[in-house]
C-alpha cells in the first residue's frame, strides 16, 4: 500500500531521528533530507487513511494560494481554521490583548476592517505564485514597482509550449521578502516534468511536520499537479515529494503511537468533475474523492 512510504518514515524518524531544539520550543525528533513517491494515475492519491485528513478543508486553502489571497478572511468565511494560529499569536503580541482565539477569529469573520488590519500573513504562497513582485531600475539609480510575474500561468504555458523544458518550477521562497511572511514558504518548490502524455512534480519542502503537516502536503501537492495535468492535457504521473528538516514533534507522541497501530485501508481516488477554462477557474464543488474510508480523525496540537 502507497501508504507505508508515510508511516515507514513516521515510524524511521521517531526510532532514529535526532532530537532538536526548534523554532517554537517544544523540541522535534528529524531527519534531514526524505523523499516519498506516489503514483496519480488511475486517479490515486496521496490522501493518508490511517486518520481522517480533511482534504476538503485542504483543497480550499489551494484554491485559496491560486486567488493570490494573504488575508486569511476568505478561509475564516468558508470554515478554514488552519491559518488562524498566526495572526492571532501576531495580534496578542503586538497590542497586548489576551483575546481568545475563538473570539479574535469571529472578529475577522465580522469585521472587515479588522481582518484587513490583523488578518493578512504577508506575501505568503498566494502572493508568490500569482503576483511574484518586479522591480524596474530606472537611469537615475533608483526603481519603480514593475508588473508583478504570475508563476502559475507561466508554467502552464511554458508546459504547454516547451513540454521538454527542465525549468517548469514554481517558487515561493522570495528571498527580499521572508521577513513580512508570517512563515516563509515551508512547500517552497514545485517542478514539473513531462514524460510521454504524462505530468509529473517534485515538491521541495524545506520543513515538514509529518504529524500535521505532511498529510496536507502530499494532498495539496498531488491536487495541483491533477488540475494542471488537466489544463496541459496531460495524464497524471508520479508525484514526488522531497523533504528537508523532516521532522515529528515530541508532544505528537501520542497521535504517533494511535497511528501507527493503524493499518491503511483502501485507494481513494480524487474525480475533477469540469475542466474550467483556467487553472484560475475551480471551485470546491468540481472535486470528489472516492472510496475514502479512513481510521476515525486524530488531534494533536500545532506548533506556531
Ligand atoms: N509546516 C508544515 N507544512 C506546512 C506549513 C508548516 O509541515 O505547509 F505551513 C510545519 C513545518 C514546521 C513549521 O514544523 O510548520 C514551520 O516552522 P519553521 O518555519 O520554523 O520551519
Amino acid at each position: 500500500h502507497p501508504e507505508r512510504q508515510y508511516l515507514d518514515l513516521m515510524r524511521r524518524i521517531r526510532e532514529e531521528g535526532s532530537e532538536r531544539v526548534d523554532r517554537t520550543g517544544i523540541g522535534t525528533r528529524s531527519i534531514f533530507g526524505t523523499m516519498l513517491r506516489y503514483d496519480l494515475s488511475d486517479g490515486m492519491m496521496p490522501l493518508i487513511t490511517t486518520k481522517r485528513v480533511y482534504w476538503k478543508t485542504a483543497t480550499r486553502e489551494m484554491l485559496w494560494f491560486l486567488t493570490g489571497e494573504t488575508n486569511i478572511r476568505p478561509l475564516v468565511l468558508q470554515g478554514v481554521k488552519i491559518w488562524n494560529e498566526w495572526p492571532h499569536a501576531n495580534y496578542v503580541r503586538q497590542t497586548g490583548d489576551a483575546i481568545s482565539l475563538g473570539d479574535f477569529v469571529q472578529r475577522i469573520a465580522d469585521d472587515e476592517d479588522f481582518a484587513a488590519r490583523w488578518g493578512d500573513l504577508g506575501p505568503v504562497y498566494g502572493k508568490q505564485w500569482v503576483d511574484w513582485p518586479t522591480y524596474r531600475y530606472r537611469k537615475d539609480g533608483l526603481y519603480e514597482k514593475g508588473e508583478g510575474i504570475n508563476q502559475v500561468a507561466e508554467v502552464i504555458a511554458s508546459l504547454r509550449a516547451n513540454p521538454g523544458s527542465r525549468r517548469h518550477i514554481i517558487e515561493g521562497w522570495n528571498v527580499a521578502e521572508l521577513d513580512r511572511m508570517a512563515l516563509p514558504p515551508c512547500h517552497k518548490t514545485y517542478q514539473f516534468h513531462v514524460a510521454g502524455n504524462r505530468l509529473n512534480c517534485a515538491l521541495y519542502q524545506r520543513s515538514c511536520d509529518v504529524a500535521l503537516g505532511l498529510p496536507f502536503n502530499l494532498w495539496g501537492g498531488a491536487l495541483l499537479t491533477r488540475m494542471i495535468a488537466q489544463q496541459v492535457d496531460l495524464e497524471p504521473g508520479e508525484f514526488v515529494w522531497m523533504g528537508g528538516d523532516t521532522h515529528l514533534y515530541l508532544n505528537h507522541e501520542e497521535l504517533i503511537a494511535e497511528q501507527l497501530g493503524r493499518e491503511p485501508q483502501g485507494l481513494p481516488r480524487l474525480e475533477i468533475k469540469r475542466r474550467p477554462d483556467s487553472i484560475f477557474g475551480y471551485r470546491i464543488e468540481d472535486f470528489e474523492v472516492h472510496d475514502y474510508q479512513p481510521h476515525p480523525p486524530i488531534k494533536a496540537p500545532v506548533a506556531v
